[in-house]
């Protein structure tokens, strides 16, 4: 689903008129279509979620605009240069991963960003699920071209961990905690996930796609036993709905600016300022990767993203992937 035309010109001009009332027979003049067309406009906004008043004389009057994925609302909310300015908008798809890695076959500008309401098939890492239920989170993509050698792509999740902590700050006042390597934790639960993909050849990276899950409105319920215990959202923690389409389009303003800072002076400030908001620093943790697992304490995150643990014996291990318990 892509930002489209006539309707969104009428809606875009409602919303600027804000208490004012717009004739029909007017905005008829204006898009040059029958006032009916404009009446099947307006309708067509009803059903997607948005709420006129409208007066016989007067005409229409924008009462109520939807929490909803739409170009629309994104657009309108977006406070960024180029992220999110090509937006790919889907009802229910597989995963927004995919669907990224589909539109890198064809030219598509970096910043483009892939939203869904549900994914059918969201994935984690090495082949898990991610559950997405309709219409409560934010599930998207985004597609980055970083001048970078495929090595430094653990950065590019700091970055995504960063923005999604700081777009929570800003539009919850809360702080959530960034968890080793790819979580976004909040009150000791896991709010949010990263799955970081890319097509690289050997030395750089052709395309990278960043994917964000957020829980932002789901209730216990929502999501099935498996996680039910380790897995938490915004809504079950502050007792109240958190409005997606700002979260989203503050996730996207944070992640603009990281990586503009990450182009300009390079990873030592992100992961600075990663280590602050981090979790596991400090912790006794066992990391469970497809070798076997490392026990010990947390000591620091090197300029490669990667943990250095001490273990028992005093000797510090590099982890560079894995599950952090
Ligand atoms: C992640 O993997 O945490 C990466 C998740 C990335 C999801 C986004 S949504 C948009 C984009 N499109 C996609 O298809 N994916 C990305 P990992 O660290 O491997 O954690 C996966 C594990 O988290 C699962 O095995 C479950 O235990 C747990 N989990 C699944 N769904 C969850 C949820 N909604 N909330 C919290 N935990 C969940």
């Amino acid at each position: 689903m892509r930002k489209g035309g006539a309707e969104e010109e009428i809606l875009s001009l409602l919303r600027t008129s804000g208490e004012k009332y717009l004739s029909g027979e007017a905005l008829s003049k204006k898009f040059k279509v029958s006032r009916t067309a404009i009446w099947k406009h307006i309708h067509s906004l009803m059903d997607q979620g948005y709420e006129f008043e409208s007066h016989t004389n007067l005409g229409y009057r924008l009462q109520s605009v939807p929490d909803l994925l739409l170009p629309a609302e994104i657009e309108n909310a977006l406070g960024t240069k180029y992220v999110g300015r090509e937006l790919y908008c889907f009802n229910e798809i597989g995963s927004t991963n995919d669907m990224a890695a589909r539109l890198t076959e064809k030219e598509v500008p970096e910043g483009t960003v892939v939203t869904a309401e549900k994914q059918t098939a969201g994935k984690g890492r090495l082949g898990r699920t991610w559950f997405s239920p309709e219409r409560s989170g934010l599930w998207f993509s985004v597609i980055l071209r970083p001048k970078i050698s495929p090595y430094h792509s653990p950065k590019l999740t700091f970055i995504a961990g960063l923005s999604v902590h700081d777009a929570i700050k800003k539009v919850t006042g809360e702080d959530a905690e960034l968890k080793w390597p790819n979580d976004v934790m909040f009150h000791g639960k896991k709010l949010c996930g990263i799955l970081t993909e890319m097509k690289a050849e050997m030395d750089i990276v052709n395309y990278l796609i960043i994917g964000i899950g957020i829980n932002v409105n789901l209730s216990k319920n929502d999501l099935p036993d498996s996680v039910r215990g380790r897995a938490t959202s915004l809504k079950i923690e502050l007792k109240r709905d958190v409005q997606r389409v700002k979260l989203l389009a503050e996730t996207l303003k944070s992640l603009e600016e990281y990586y503009e800072l990450f182009k300009q002076e390079g990873p030592e400030p992100i992961i600075r300022k990663w280590k602050r908001k981090c979790a596991t620093l400090g912790r006794k943790v066992k990391i469970h990767s497809g070798s076997g697992f490392v026990e010990g304490i947390a000591e620091d995150i090197d300029g490669d993203c990667a943990l250095l643990v001490r273990l028992a014996d005093g000797t510090v291990k590099k982890a560079v992937t894995g599950d952090v318990n």
